[in-house]
């Protein structure tokens, strides 16, 4: 890919934002941290948990500044951006703990400022500004978009949606696409239609009978103010991968749109957003793949090999031309942890160790340290071990949210209920092995899944030794150790 002069202009201006930012982080050391992951992840509920942690303290005896008594206080203050909304602590956390009910779905960028006061180890008093962004990681999976030619994206686009379980659920727009003639001329209907029909297909394989990861573009599926603008009204065509759009053709209409798309979104968010981040945690719900079943799981994979090249440093990239990332630890986290049993824990972070570490090998990842955890931000459940005849089953006890079905049973969203919801097996591999595939929904009926892990109600607080109220968690202090844990020192 051609650097072309507007890069340059870019990252001289990059370079200068990031030394005026290195001036004042001398005097305030400042982390960014980007919390991503896809829809429906856990990214608000995890920020929710971890600042109400740091401000009131929570239990976090892994975390070891805290636990120690290092840490005098944590304070929410005014953001430094004043064209980001702000990310709504208050409300989240209002619904988690006084509705007890998850915070509402957010789908767009969102920041908030904390200040940490603290004794370093050497006795100093110091104080280190945590600045949090939470974005969707769907943005993340747009940047293959920026070195592909609206030809390539779109055979590779329809190559995808005929494998597997997409074969089904694109049928409709299919069917448009082969009484589409490209060569014709500009049709704003017919690329109206397409784009509904592809969203359609796009929307439909996000839900949780199929739970596939990599939908691009980003912005079909959470527009915001961009709904209806000709930047999203795109779709693949039947195109040749190696061929030019005739001018004043409905190909050349898409072809222009799909530009747009890059210029006015993508290159936007790695210019002014991702470019800044020092450290990364990419929470990934491989729950809702297991439920689904292999083809969402190996659907999984090849998004967060997506998103690793989006980390890679190093390498002359279209994107270390734009931007050069500067993140030195991402951490990916296995969310909703507490919907198994602990027994399960070791084996869920196997399995995304597997995930990402085949991942990294691909993506050709170098640079930034890794690590891996499976967690639970707000802990619902508690354990249980349920007596099914001479059989003890590891199960979890947690209200189920109300509408929640499990073996033929509709829950009330009141009752606590023991659940054996399957036990993730010893060995990854059979997770991903061609012949050792189970059973998820998109198979068919969910009474025949191998996994079934349903949606509980929030926690009610616990109290702490010494006596504040916190949220019950799993390895969230783990987490906060490996992304903030060093510069607290
Ligand atoms: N039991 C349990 N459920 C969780 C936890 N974190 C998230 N969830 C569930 O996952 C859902 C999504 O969590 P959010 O934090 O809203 O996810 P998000 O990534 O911000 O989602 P979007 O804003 O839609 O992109 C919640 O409504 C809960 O049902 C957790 O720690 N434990
Ligand atoms: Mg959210």
């Amino acid at each position: 890919m051609a650097i072309n002069f507007s890069d340059i202009v870019e990252e001289a201006r990059i370079t200068a934002r990031a030394l005026g930012d290195y001036g004042a982080h001398l005097f305030h050391p400042t982390i960014r941290l980007g919390v991503t992951g896809l829809s429906r992840a856990g990214k608000t509920v995890f920020i929710t948990a971890l600042v109400h942690g740091l401000v009131r303290g929570g239990r976090f005896p892994v975390f070891e500044a805290l636990a120690t008594g290092r840490i005098a206080g944590a304070r929410l203050s005014p953001q430094p951006d004043d064209a980001v909304p702000r990310f709504d602590y208050e409300t989240h956390l209002h619904d988690l703990i006084a509705e007890r009910r998850w915070p509402d779905s957010t789908s767009r960028l969102s920041e908030l400022r904390l200040i940490i006061d603290y004794q370093s180890q050497s006795g100093r008093t110091r104080t280190l500004t945590l600045d949090i962004v939470d974005y969707p990681g769907e943005w993340l999976l747009d940047l293959p978009l920026l070195s592909k030619s609206y030809e390539e994206w779109s055979a590779e686009t329809l190559a995808l949606s005929r494998t597997g379980p997409r074969k089904e659920i694109a049928r409709e727009w299919h069917a448009h696409l082969a009484n589409l003639r490209p060569e014709s001329g500009e049709d704003e209907q017919a690329a109206l239609t397409a784009a509904r029909l592809f969203t359609e297909y796009l929307r439909a394989g996000r839900d949780e009978r199929f739970a596939m990861s990599l939908l691009p573009p980003g912005r079909f599926l959470m527009p915001g103010d961009l709904a209806g603008s000709p930047a999203l009204t795109f779709a693949p065509l039947d195109v040749p991968a190696e061929g030019r759009a005739p001018e004043g053709s409905l190909w050349a209409m898409m072809e222009r749109r799909y530009e747009a798309y890059k210029s006015a979104v993508v290159r936007p968010f790695f210019r002014d957003h991702f470019s800044l981040l020092d450290r990364q945690v990419v929470l990934v719900d491989a729950l809702a793949a297991f439920n689904a079943g292999p083809e969402a799981v190996r659907d999984l994979e090849r998004a967060l090999e997506g998103i690793l090249h989006c980390f890679r440093t190093g390498q002359r990239t279209f994107l270390s031309s734009m931007v050069r990332p500067r993140i030195d630890r991402i951490l990916f986290a296995a969310t909703k942890a507490d919907h198994m049993h602990h027994t399960s824990h070791d084996r869920l972070e196997a399995i995304l160790s597997r995930m990402t570490k085949r991942a990294a090998a691909r993506a050709q990842f170098s640079g930034a340290a890794i690590d891996v955890v499976a967690l639970a931000a707000v802990r619902a459940t508690r354990e249980a071990t349920v007596k099914r005849g001479r059989e003890t089953l590891p199960s979890i006890l947690g209200v189920p949210a109300a509408g929640e079905v499990a073996g033929g049973e509709t829950f009330d969203g009141k009752s606590e209920t023991a659940i054996f919801p399957g036990d993730l097996p010893a060995n990854p591999d059979m997770l991903f092995s061609e012949d050792g595939d189970f059973r998820g929904l998109t198979a068919g009926d969910a009474r025949d899944a191998d996994f079934r892990f349903l949606r509980f109600r929030p926690p009610s607080m616990e109290i702490t030794e010494d006596g504040t109220p916190a949220l019950p968690h799993i390895r969230l202090d783990r987490a906060l150790q490996f992304l903030i844990g060093d510069r607290l020192a």
